[in-house]
Formats: structure tokens, C-alpha cells, sequence
């Protein structure tokens, strides 16, 4: 069955944004207009990365970003893309990037808010065709307005997150993103450049069977998170990793399941980021009613340190993160 053809396509995320503006008789707009420039220049990159075959901006641009990662030709054009998008857009005075070591300025001295970005994460899976993400956060400035943006507007814990979001340029591109009242996804239209509300009130399953883990460093993970792996396999859950986080935290958010990136020999403090990746991705699970941890405390509670710092990260249905930090905790 196609369903109804003929039904209205309904809620842009225009008017959603719009709508939700208007239930907050203070609002200003401004950040309103934010999502709305993030949106556009997810719509930007969305065709950057569905011609990228042709265009011959797949591959690596022969660079590193300051993790000392090879850069692909996509992370550059996203990241400046993202970086124009907001400074233009003028409601945000800084900008922390995984593709840039330092905190971008924009010129905005007067406007509130701040973002930590992931402008591409995954973005090695591009070369085969495979989906990547957007990952944003969003946060209040905490320097006077009128100067420049510092480095405790950026490091500021996670449960002072204003809003966050990802987008998922999968078979379909996707913006789903929360302001701290529920979590809601919008399907991008191509042909009509629009988002649409397709997703409302998004909840993540409170248990469930499906585990994403990159096992290639199964030996040097931590004694707790191989026995949660067992008792995953004990299940017969199921194993199903993409290796686009933005991916398989999605999945995991539509049927219920765990994510983790642990600490490994190579990643002693894991692989993922705290500012642009996992706090993100923690207050939106939060919203479905589904949990972060490190294995041992709430992302949204760690305070950050450094711009870049990284952390273990467990992330998924409440059961299922409960589960594997009470095994973390168990003297193995
Ligand atoms: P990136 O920001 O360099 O793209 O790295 C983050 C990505 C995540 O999307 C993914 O879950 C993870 O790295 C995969 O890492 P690994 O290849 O070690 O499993
Ligand atoms: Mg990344």
C-alpha cells in the first residue's frame, strides 16, 4: 500500500518552528531563525552529498582536521557551508567545529547563542555510498553580549542546552531535532526544498534488541562492556553497526536499541566527542525517554574541559543503557 496519495503533505518545518515560537509569548525569533539557518544549509549539503559521486568531491581533501584525521573533501565543504550559514545568519556569535581547532567568530558580537557542530560526521562512509549526519547543539552565550565569545560559552555541560539536533542524509534526509519539549523529525521533500513533519513526538522504546558496536577492538575493551556484549549475544540480540553515528543512533531511537562507543587501547577516552557529538545526541535521547551515560554518569552532567575533549558514550533505550553500566560496575 502506497497510502493516500492525495493527502496534504502537511507541517513545513517553517510553520512548525513558527508555531512553537508562538506558544512562548517572550520569544524573540532569534532562535527560530537559527534552526532555520541550520535547516537551509542542511538542504545545501544534502545536494552537495547526493551528487558527490559526480562532482568529484568524494575522497579525501589531503588534509587533517585537528584530531589529526584525514579530512574528506565533504567535511570541508559542510564545515564551511554550516560556518557561512550561521554567520550570516547572524544569530550566533561563535562557533565550536570538529574540522577547526579553535573557536570560529562569526562577527556576531550581539547575538546569544553559540553552537558546537559535527558539520559531517561519518563522512568516510561517503565513498560508498552510505549514509552521514549533521550533528548541533545550541546554547545561550554565557559572556557579556557585545563581545566576544570565550571559551566557558563553550564549555558549558550539556543539560544547559538550549536546543540539538541531527540530520541524517540517508535514503531520505531528515532533520530531527528538540528545544527541550519533545523531540520531533521532519522528512526533506526534495523537489518542494521543504522539511515536513513526519515524525511528531518522537519516543525511544524503554527496552530493546538490537546493539551497535564496532567489535574490531573488542579485545581491549573494558571487562563490563565485553560481559554486556555477552549478554547481548545470550539474547540474541541484534548486532547491526553502520559506523555513521548520527545512523545508528536513528535507528536505535525508531526501534529501540543500545549504542556505545567505548574506551579502547586506541581511544582510551573513547572515539566520540562530548561538545558536538554525544551531548547532542544525549539531550535528544533524553527527550524520547532514553538514556546517555559514559558507563558510569550522565553525559549531560560531564563538564567539558577542552573544546575537542572526547568521551565513552552508551546511548540508547533505558533498559538497555541501564543494563550494560550495571555490568560496568560488577567486578568482573
Ligand atoms: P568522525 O567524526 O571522524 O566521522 O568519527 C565519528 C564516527 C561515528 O559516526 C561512528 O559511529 C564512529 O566514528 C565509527 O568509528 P569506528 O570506525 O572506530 O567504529
Ligand atoms: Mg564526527
Amino acid at each position: 500500500m502506497l497510502g493516500d496519495l492525495t493527502a496534504p503533505v502537511g507541517t513545513t518545518l517553517d510553520r512548525f518552528i513558527a508555531q512553537k515560537q508562538e506558544q512562548f509569548p517572550y520569544a524573540t525569533g532569534e532562535l527560530s531563525q537559527l534552526l532555520r539557518d541550520i535547516a537551509l544549509a542542511s538542504k545545501i549539503i544534502n545536494r552537495e552529498i547526493n551528487r558527490a559521486g559526480l562532482a568529484g568531491i568524494e575522497g579525501a581533501s589531503g588534509t587533517e582536521n585537528v584530531q589529526g584525521e584525514a579530512q574528506q573533501k565533504l567535511d570541508v565543504v559542510a564545515d564551511v557551508r554550516f560556518t557561512r550559514a550561521l554567520s550570516k545568519g547572524g544569530e550566533t556569535c561563535g562557533i565550536v567545529s570538529e574540522e577547526c581547532d579553535h573557536i570560529i567568530e562569526t562577527g556576531n558580537k550581539h547575538a546569544k547563542y553559540i553552537v558546537t557542530i559535527d558539520p559531517l560526521d561519518g563522512s568516510s562512509n561517503i565513498d560508498v555510498n552510505v549514509l552521514v549526519g549533521t550533528i548541533f547543539s545550541i546554547y545561550r552565550r554565557r559572556s557579556p553580549i557585545g563581545s566576544s565569545p570565550t571559551e566557558a560559552d563553550m564549555l558549558q555541560e550539556g543539560t544547559e542546552q538550549v536546543a540539538a539536533g541531527y540530520v541524517l542524509y540517508g535514503s531520505s534526509t531528515m532533520l530531527v531535532y528538540s528545544t527541550g519539549y519533545g523531540v520531533n523529525g521532519f522528512t526533506y521533500e526534495p523537489s518542494l526544498g521543504e522539511y515536513f513533519l513526519s515524525h511528531p513526538k518522537m519516543k525511544m522504546k524503554e527496552d530493546g534488541k538490537i546493539f551497535s558496536i564496532n567489535e574490531g577492538a573488542y579485545n581491549t575493551f573494558p571487562e563490563g562492556v565485553k560481559a554486556y556484549l555477552k549478554h547481548c549475544k545470550d539474547q540474541e540480540y541484534s548486532g547491526r553497526y553502520i559506523g555513521s553515528l548520527v545512523g545508528d543512533f536513528h535507528r536505535n531511537l525508531l526501534k529501540g536499541g543500545i549504542y556505545i562507543y567505548p574506551a579502547t587501547e586506541k581511544y582510551e577516552q573513547g572515539k566520540l566527542r562530548l561538545l558536538y557529538e554525544c551531548n547532542a545526541l544525549a539531550f535528544l535521547a533524553e527527550q524520547a525517554g532514553g538514556v546517555a551515560t559514559d558507563g558510569y554518569q550522565r553525559i549531560l552532567n560531564v563538564k567539558p574541559t577542552s573544546l575537542h575533549q572526547r568521551t565513552p558514550f552508551f546511548v540508547g533505550s533505558k533498559k538497555m543503557v541501564e543494563k550494560a553500566m550495571e555490568l560496568l560496575k560488577e567486578p568482573q
